[in-house]
This record gives C-alpha cells, structure tokens and sequence, in this order.
C-alpha cells in the first residue's frame, strides 16, 4: 500500500515530495522531505565506507604479484559495497536523505593499527556545495596504500525509482617495494532507489563499474533481482590481463551478492570463496570535533550537532531552526566573498579539470567519458598534528 511505511502524519507529505521528484531532476539534494526521511548524518562522513575493514585495505600491500594484488583490490572493493549501499537500512530501517553538507566542511578519522596492519587515515573535504561535491583521501601509510576520490550525483526519475548516477572516480595507489607505484582507477556503478512508493526506499546497484590498472581490466557488473542470478545485490567481476600482459597473468570471474559472499566461478581459483562480509565491520573514529581545533566549526558532527540532535529526539521545529541557520551563514559567506573579490579556499584539494591516470588507464577498459576532472589532494599530512 502507498505510504506503508510512512507515519501517517507525514503522509501527504511524502506524496507530495514524490510528485516534486519526479518532476526536479539533477540535484535532490535542497529538496524538502518529511522530517521521518531525515538521517542526523553529513554525506562528508560517507566516504568512511571505503575503510571499514581495514585489513583489507592493508592486504594489498602484502601481495607479491600484479595478479594477486589486483584481486586483492577488487575484494577490497567488492566489500566495501555492503557498507556504502545498505548500512542506512540497517541503521535506521531505509535508506534516508543525508545532511547536505557546506563547502567547507571536513570529516577526519582513523582506524587503528592492530594484527600489523598499520594506521588508516581518513580526510573528507566538501569541495563544492552547488552541484554537491566531496573528496577524501585515506591513507595507511606505513603500508604505502592510498585512496584519493571525490564523488558527486545527479539524479533522475524513472519508472517510480530515483536514479542516481555517480559522477568522479577514485585512484588507489600502492608503493612496491621496487619503488614503483601500482595505480588503480576506480569508478562506480549506478544507483536506482527503489521503494519510494511505501516509503520504504533501498537502494539496488545497477550497469558497470571498473577497476583498471596497467595490468589487468576488471569489469564489475551489478543486477538486482531477476536478472542473472536472481538474487538481490548480485555482481559479477570480470578480471583479465590488459593488452600486452595476455601471456603471464590468469584471468578470473567472481560471482556472487555483494552484501554476503562470492566466489570465484572461472579460472584457476574456481570454486573458492573472494569475498565473505558476513561479519563484523569496522566504523570510523571519527578526530577532532572541537571548535578549537584546526577544524574549527567545520567539523561536521560540530557544525550539524544541532540539527542531527533535533532529528534525533524527533524535535524537527529545532533541526530546521538551526538548518536555517547555517544556511543564511553559508549565504552570508558567499555574498561577502562576491563583495571582496576572494573565493572560498580549498584546504586539502586542488581541483584540475582532467585527470592524466584516469584518461590513461580508462581508455584500457571502456569507460566512458573519457576524460573527468578531478581534486588533487595537496599533499599537507597528516591532517591533525
Ligand atoms: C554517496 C557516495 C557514497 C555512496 C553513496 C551512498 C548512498 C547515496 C549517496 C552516495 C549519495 C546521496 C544519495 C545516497 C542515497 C540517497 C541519497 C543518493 C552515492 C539521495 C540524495 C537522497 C534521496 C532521498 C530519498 C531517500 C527520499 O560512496
């Protein structure tokens, strides 16, 4: 039944929210919604997702050959996916509208050195708020493995789904002990947000992304129910050598679902089990959420305190209070800048409008455009002393 799961004093405020999606294409991100789709959480803490096993993240390091680091990313990856795409239905029982974060606002965090896995750091930076723009970067360092990202959306209606397509790609890196430095070019599929009729939304991951490096192309296929396997969250990966590696590197296929287990189904690893995020994840500590640090009030959960408090507790008339405010403080800022001449200062990124690694390993699989712009990330580490 329409509206389901939709408390019903909210009700025609859903409907009408639906109505206006379908007609407001590009950005949802200003769009108001009934206060019961509210999360307390900033899409800058988002990027976190890329760490929550952390050991993962450190096995690429260990690996001795490009096969086996390779497939040691796309496990990294693949297991990442459980907790990008679902973790708000498992927190708050669907999918919800995050805080829209301000140009300016930081997120830092680490996950700790245990087993020998080193350090992860983690830096989030939004770099645009019109069209919504965040980058990050996460580092284990002592490891020599580094992430560096930044992602935006735009969104669409289709057949009753919200359509979101990712734009921006990432690049992980590994130090070799030969000095050289291994290169992957991440890119990431498309959403649907299924489930707006019950107010119930979830998300299902559709077409391809790709994880490229010199060596090896990897094609990561999504399908939802009722398609390949049936199932819900399915993906299959395809890894095989790059032109002119065809002689010494193995190809692989994995299939399975994403938010559970996969295995290998062609190859010389057929049969055994790739990735399995059945058990425990990992969250973020999040660093330094004091006015007085080098973060100041952009500190996410410092700058949302207010509004996330006010979702929380149910206090919606307090969220939009203090969303207000710091909304007409954005404006202010951005008036005066227009006034003095001056343009807010990136601190952590630089953004260039294209991508070297990225137009040389995407021409290696199919990915299209051809070109992306990107934010390189100053190199000013770690990100609090
Ligand atoms: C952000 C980047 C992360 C993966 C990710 C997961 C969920 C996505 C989010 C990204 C972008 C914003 C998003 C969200 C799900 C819902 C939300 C698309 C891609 C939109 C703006 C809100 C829709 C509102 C309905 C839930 C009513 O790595």
């Amino acid at each position: 039944q329409a509206g389901e799961a939709v408390p019903p004093a909210q009700r025609s405020s859903w409907a009408s929210f639906l109505k206006s999606i379908a007609s407001v294409s590009g950005d949802l991100s200003s769009m108001t919604c009934p206060p019961f789709i509210l999360s307390p959480v900033s899409l800058t803490e988002f990027p976190a997702y890329w760490c929550e096993h952390p050991e993962l993240f450190s096995a690429i390091a260990d690996q001795n050959s490009e096969e086996q680091r390779t497939l040691a990313v796309v496990k990294w990856f693949i297991s990442t996916l459980k907790g990008q795409y679902t973790s708000r239905n498992e927190s708050m029982g669907s999918e919800k509208k995050p805080l829209n974060p301000v140009l300016g606002e930081l997120f830092y965090g680490k996950w700790p050195d245990l087993n020998g896995r080193g350090e992860t750091e983690l830096l989030v930076e939004q770099v645009s708020h019109h069209p919504p723009i965040t980058a990050y970067a996460i580092e284990n360092k002592s490891k020599g493995v580094k992430l560096v990202g930044h992602n935006a959306q735009k969104t669409s209606f289709s057949g009753g789904s919200i359509i979101v397509k990712q734009l921006g790609h990432a690049t992980l890196t590994v130090k070799l002990p030969s000095g050289d430095v291994a290169e992957y070019l991440i890119t990431l599929p498309r959403l649907r947000i299924d489930g707006l009729w019950y107010g119930a939304p979830y998300i299902e991951l559709s077409e391809t992304s790709w994880i490229v490096s010199k060596s090896y192309v990897c094609s990561v296929e999504y399908k939802g129910k009722g398609y390949f396997s049936g199932k819900t969250h399915s993906f299959k990966a395809t890894l095989n050598p790059a032109p002119g590696f065809g002689g010494s590197l193995g190809s692989h296929v994995v299939e399975g679902t994403w938010h559970t287990t996969s295995k290998f189904t062609s190859g010389p690893k057929t049969g055994l089990e790739f990735h399995n995020v059945t058990g425990p994840k990992e969250e973020v500590t999040a660093i330094g959420g004091d006015t007085s640090g080098e973060m100041g009030e952009f500190e996410t959960r410092q700058l949302w305190k207010l509004v996330a408090k006010g979702i929380r507790e149910g206090d919606f008339d307090m969220a939009s209070r203090e969303k207000s405010k710091i909304e007409n403080d954005q404006r202010q800022r951005r008036k005066d800048e227009i006034a003095a001449g001056t343009k807010w200062p990136l601190k952590h990124f630089v953004h260039v409008d294209s991508d070297p690694t990225y137009e040389r390993l995407g021409k290696l699989g199919k990915i299209s455009p051809a070109t992306e712009d990107m934010y390189v990330f100053k190199e000013n580490w770690p990100p609090v002393a």
